[in-house]
């Protein structure tokens, strides 16, 4: 399958990794929109959250688990942003279901 985020799970693109398991990974992103910028993703190719069903989104959890966790380590104490961008209206680059953690400043109150 032709999905740049599963050639970054392979190794196959390099990325400067912030945590990984079994199950998922997460990285920064190449083009940081705050401070910190941390995208993460299931190992398991889901194109997005219009993918997700109660058969596959236990993985999900485990993403929120270490969201709170990695925002922590990355010092993001007085707040930060997760996004999931889904399909076209959504700007979704890439086809493969990824968290934005955005943070490190106030960010904008608006969210379009
Ligand atoms: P979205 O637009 O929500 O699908 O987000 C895709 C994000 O992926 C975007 O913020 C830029 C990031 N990105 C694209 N290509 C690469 C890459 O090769 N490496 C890394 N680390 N991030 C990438």
């Amino acid at each position: 399958m032709d999905c740049l985020f599963c050639k970054i799970i392979a190794g196959e693109i390099p990325s400067t990794k912030v945590y990984e398991d079994d199950e998922i990974l997460a990285f920064r992103d190449i083009a940081p929109q705050a401070p910190a910028h941390i995208l993460v993703i299931p190992k398991e190719h889901i194109g997005g959250v219009d993918e997700l069903t109660e058969e596959n989104s236990f993985v999900v959890a485990h993403i929120f688990a270490k969201i709170a966790e990695i925002a922590r380590k990355e010092g993001l104490a007085d707040g930060y942003r997760v996004v999931s961008n889904v399909g076209e209206h959504g700007c979704q680059s890439v086809r493969h279901l990824h968290f934005h953690i955005l943070g490190g400043k106030q960010l904008n109150g608006s969210m379009v």
